[in-house]
């Protein structure tokens, strides 16, 4: 299509209309960044972005990320006026209230053609890194023939200045992610005001530094926007940098270039004035019948190409695995079952950061789609298994990301790999560094992704490491985030089943916390236990007084705590929880079974975890006892840990005695 500034102007003023229109009506949102690069997407809209408005499914589309979230009227835009289904005009007109899929920030699970949520600065550019790690993957598994797109993100000053942004392109840069391609709305204003205020970087020296190619353009003339395009798009070797030089609420004579648009309605002078400066006549949510026809046909520009594509898939020989890779099916035997039933045999004493190597190593044989890496902890995470070999920018076919010291990189391009489809992401570091990628993994929740996250040495029991790297409160804080599964398996199986359990739930991330130190297989029978979230490992044998529930390397000592007491008559059952969420969700009857309604006088309630005892109270009752650790640790053997601080069967059953006045 060639590019007509007469044309491209209105198409892009429609952009600037509805924006800032949806604001006004609204009282609330950002009308300056969808004002300062509408003519930058219209150009991209228009002739580089592969994407057919009636399919946004299609696996083969460029992925469009818009980091800069806070402009998300800009992607609503974008939407209607091409052509999809959703969002409607209506759903524009209703921007930010109640029910309207144009939510205050774009979020991938109300409308299909938003690829990513964005709003948290720097996320959506490093996700961005993620997906075009998985099409380069899956280009090398499938060919150009059926692999074969870019990655294109608008991204703001903020988004280049957010710490995440060093991780993402350093990682870019590295795996030479060519096809990757971002838009810099360089318009030198944040809400405080200039960028002067807070920065002097040379952003493209420092993506020149990174390994990124770097190319300029006025932002605002079609001819240059291109020129620039063009380069960019051209560009494979590297990933590349644009930078559009931009004006802030471009259109807006009293406002723009001013931070006074970045957050807020314009107010219906200024509305005004944009009218009469634009020369745009039409009321609120009203596109001209041309202008809207210009739009629909850059909607329609993709479907050939689109068409041509389902043709070769078809014809492949591999249309059915492909489907099934992209809609995340997982082969129907993962080699588990086999697996738990030789573990049942032959019970291991192993960590169940080992635990989760060995199931990893039937697991990542058996699902091809699974992706590993470790932010550079591989060793420790045991996240590497034979048929993982490294994916390197020299092979985009290997399976094992070395991501570096960059754990909330890592999160966030799993969570972009998750998103693109047809893999299936899982990384690790150390529990404690989970607060470094936390807003990603929170991000994973959000927006639904299968991203399983392999946080080993969980607790004080990595011992001599000490307080640094004891985590005391990451594994209650992680269980706050709303879908989101944490997973603290107690041996070899549960291990085995949480993995199974992970891997099976295609709409929530899993966090499996690991422990470095060794563990006795506790299980003797298989079922997928772990299933239910919590079960009653061990039952009472004298007459039941006291209920021990238990998490992960814990477990072992409820256990030695109910010998314990089962030796001097008291009954106790044990209950191992290797996923409180799982468990939440279970029928009122099942928990009722575990924990009965009984008063404590009757029936003791023990939480054993070496954690923050916060929150243990929802199952041990107020009057229960919760046994862990409300303070940092310290530097020492992990058994002199436990001793220490009292998470031992001879510090607790003395306890337990005196509550129940045994
Ligand atoms: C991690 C994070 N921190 C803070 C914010 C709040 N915030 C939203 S937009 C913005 C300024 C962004 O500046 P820029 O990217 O230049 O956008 P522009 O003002 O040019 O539209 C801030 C601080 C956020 N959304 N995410
Ligand atoms: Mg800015």
């Amino acid at each position: 299509m060639s590019l007509d500034p007469a044309r491209l102007a209105p198409m892009a003023n429609a952009i600037r209309a509805l924006s800032m229109d949806a604001v006004q009506a609204a009282n609330s949102g950002h009308p300056g960044m969808p004002m300062g690069m509408a003519d930058v997407a219209t150009v991209l809209w228009s002739k580089y972005l592969k994407f057919d408005a009636s399919a946004p499914d299609w696996a083969d589309r460029d992925r469009f990320v818009l980091s800069a979230g806070h402009g998300s009227m800009l992607i609503y835009s974008l939407l209607y006026l091409s052509g999809y289904k959703s969002p409607t005009i209506e759903d524009i007109a209703n921007f930010r209230q109640l029910g309207s899929v144009c939510a205050g920030h774009p979020e991938n699970f109300l409308v299909d053609g938003i690829e990513c949520t964005t709003g948290p600065l720097g996320q959506g550019l490093a996700m961005a890194v993620g997906m075009a790690i998985a099409e380069r993957h899956l280009n090398a598994v499938y060919g150009d023939e059926l692999v074969d797109h870019r990655t294109w993100v608008v991204a703001g000053d903020g988004c280049l200045m957010e710490g995440v942004n060093h991780e993402a392109i350093g990682l870019a840069g590295h795996l030479r992610l060519g096809r990757l391609k971002v838009l810099w709305d360089s318009n030198n204003i944040t809400i405080d005001g200039s960028t002067d205020l807070s920065t002097s970087e040379d952003i493209p020296a420092r993506y020149r530094a990174s390994g990124w190619h770097v190319v300029e353009c006025d932002g605002h003339d079609f001819a240059d926007i291109d020129r620039a395009l063009a380069e960019a798009a051209a560009h494979d070797a590297s990933p590349v940098l644009v930078a559009c030089h931009t004006v802030i609420g471009k259109g807006a004579p009293n406002k723009q270039g001013t931070s006074g648009v970045h957050g807020a309605a314009l107010g219906a002078d200024e509305v005004a004035a944009v009218r009469t400066e634009l020369g745009w006549t039409s009321e609120p949510f009203v596109v001209p019948d041309e202008v809207l026809a210009d739009w629909r046909t850059t909607g329609k520009r993709g479907a050939e190409t689109h068409r041509q594509w389902h043709t070769r898939l078809d014809g492949s020989g591999k249309a059915a695995d492909f489907r099934a890779r992209m809609a995340g099916e997982l082969p129907d035997d993962d080699g588990l079952e086999a697996y738990i039933a030789g573990l049942l045999a032959e019970p291991k004493t192993v960590a169940t950061r080992k635990a989760s190597e060995m199931a990893l190593e039937v697991l990542t044989a058996n699902i091809p789609a699974m992706i590993g890496g470790s932010a550079d902890l591989t060793g420790s995470n045991n996240t590497k298994t034979k048929a993982t070999t490294p994916l390197t920018g020299d092979d985009y076919a290997g399976r094992y990301l070395y991501y570096g010291i960059r754990e909330f990189g890592m999160a966030c391009a799993m969570n972009g790999m998750a998103l693109h489809g047809g893999v299936v992401p899982y990384g690790g570091t150390f529990l404690i560094f989970s607060d470094y990628c936390r807003n990603a993994v929170r991000l994973s929740a959000l927006q639904q992704t299968r991203a399983i996250y392999v946080f080993t040495h969980d607790s004080i029991g990595l011992g001599e490491d000490g307080p640094t790297h004891q985590p005391v409160e990451q594994l209650m804080s992680l269980r706050l985030i709303p879908n989101l599964n944490v997973f603290r398996p107690c041996d070899t199986i549960e291990t085995a089943e949480c993995w199974a359990l992970a891997l099976a739930d295609k709409d929530t991330p899993s966090v499996l916390a690991l422990s470095r130190q060794n563990l006795p297989q506790l299980r003797t029978d298989a079922g997928m236990l772990s299933a239910k979230g919590a079960y009653r490992l061990r039952a009472a044998k004298a007459a039941r007084k006291v209920i021990l529930i238990a998490t992960g390397s814990e477990v072992e000592v409820a256990v030695a705590t109910a010998d314990a007491l089962e030796a001097d008559g008291i009954g106790a059952d044990v209950i191992s929880m290797p996923c409180m969420e799982l468990f939440e969700s279970q029928p009122q009857a099942y928990k009722a079974d575990l924990l009965p309604d009984v008063p404590p006088e009757q029936l003791l309630r023990v939480s054993i975890e070496a954690g923050v005892t916060l929150g243990w109270d929802r199952y041990t009752m107020t009057n229960g006892l919760r046994i862990g650790l409300d303070r940092f640790g310290a530097s020492a053997p992990a058994e002199d840990l436990y001793a220490k601080f009292g998470i031992t069967a001879e510090a607790i059953v003395p306890q337990i005695k005196a509550k129940i006045g045994s």
